[in-house]
């Protein structure tokens, strides 16, 4: 599908205060430095760089702020300001990714993708590599942190209903998203992912069926109901060894292989539409190290292999 889309449009967020850790600011900065434009550049594409977003105050905020969300004014601020520039950027044919800052982030990001695909008749899937769920809600959460309330804001949980105040709220079905990597969930929050009936694809079975069969079997999901693919990446989805430049560390993650092989298929499969890079700490990170290895899985995720297959080896249906 993407074939004829050659342009990425890369958008930073430096925002940090939907997580407990400051830091996160500086992820895109980090991001950049580690040469994620030349990389994409390399690798063919045309890249529009949008710089930082940054967010004026808005006068017009009168809802009242639930009482368990921490800093709720400030990513108010920011997911209204992502909601639309993210609109406006997907419109152009771009493929945007949204460099972060904290996963909170996403829920201006996602909700502009789902607005633009929704318009054009197509769903959006959202493929959520995360060592945690992120489905709390102002009634469940614990820490009241809003990066850990993102996906069930975009999966139209109540709570957060005021947050986007006049820009549109693209909602996507609870069945369009799937967790993938999930080792860490609170009780409440792990009681309204199975009432919602949310797909997991937690550490466990990645260690019993292997990586690839759980994203072909996603990959072919999104085939059948002709949908497009968000991929919001949390680099805490990788394991601490791999990735220590992040706030919310949970041990027994991702190996820097299986990171490589789903960003490697989901390229073949050609259905990812835009992409987020959320968590990222600079301030924590070890000689950027976190950095570059973000940097480079996204280099898998837009087509770069050691030799160029013009079909996978490994493909479902290859030679056929
Ligand atoms: N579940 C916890 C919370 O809601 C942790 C969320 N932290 C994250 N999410 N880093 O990706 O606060
Ligand atoms: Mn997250
Ligand atoms: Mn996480
Ligand atoms: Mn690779």
């Amino acid at each position: 599908i993407w074939d004829r889309t050659r342009r990425i449009a890369l958008l930073g967020a430096p925002i940090d205060m939907g997580a407990s850790q400051r830091g996160t600011l500086m992820g895109p900065a980090a991001l950049r430095t580690a040469g994620l434009a030349t990389l994409l550049d390399s690798l063919g594409f045309d890249v529009d760089e949008y710089g930082d977003l940054s967010v004026a105050e808005i006068a017009d905020l009168t809802d009242t702020p639930p009482d368990k969300a921490n800093h709720y004014r400030e990513i108010q601020r920011w997911t209204r300001a992502l909601s639309s520039r993210g609109y406006e950027i997907a419109r152009t044919g771009a493929i945007p990714i949204f460099l972060g800052g904290d996963h909170s982030l996403s829920m201006g990001s996602v909700n502009a993708m789902a607005r633009h695909w929704q318009e054009r008749g197509r769903k959006l899937f959202v493929l959520w590599l995360d060592a945690h769920a992120d489905y709390n809600t102002p009634e469940t959460t614990i820490t009241a942190n809003m990066h850990g309330m993102s996906a069930a804001f975009l999966c139209g949980e109540p709570g957060l209903d005021g947050l986007l105040g006049g820009e549109p709220r693209a909602s996507i079905d609870p069945g369009q998203l799937e967790l993938f990597g999930t080792r860490s969930i609170d009780k409440l929050e792990k009681d309204l992912v199975q009432a919602r009936r949310i797909r997991v694809a937690d550490m466990r079975q990645m260690d019993e069926f292997g990586v690839g069969v759980l994203i072909r079997r996603l990959i072919e999901r999104v085939k059948e109901n002709d949908g497009v693919l968000h991929v919001s990446f949390d680099v805490d989805f990788l394991d601490p060894c791999v990735a220590p430049g992040v706030g919310t560390t949970v041990p027994g993650g991702a190996t820097y292989r299986e990171a490589h092989l789903i960003m490697e298929l989901l390229h073949d499969s050609g259905l990812v539409g835009s992409v987020d890079i959320v968590e990222l700490n600079p301030f924590l990170d070890e000689r950027g190290r976190t950095a570059r290895t973000a940097v480079e899985l996204i280099g898998s995720l837009f087509g770069q292999q050691i030799v160029d297959r013009p079909t996978p080896s490994n493909a479902i249906g290859a030679g056929e």
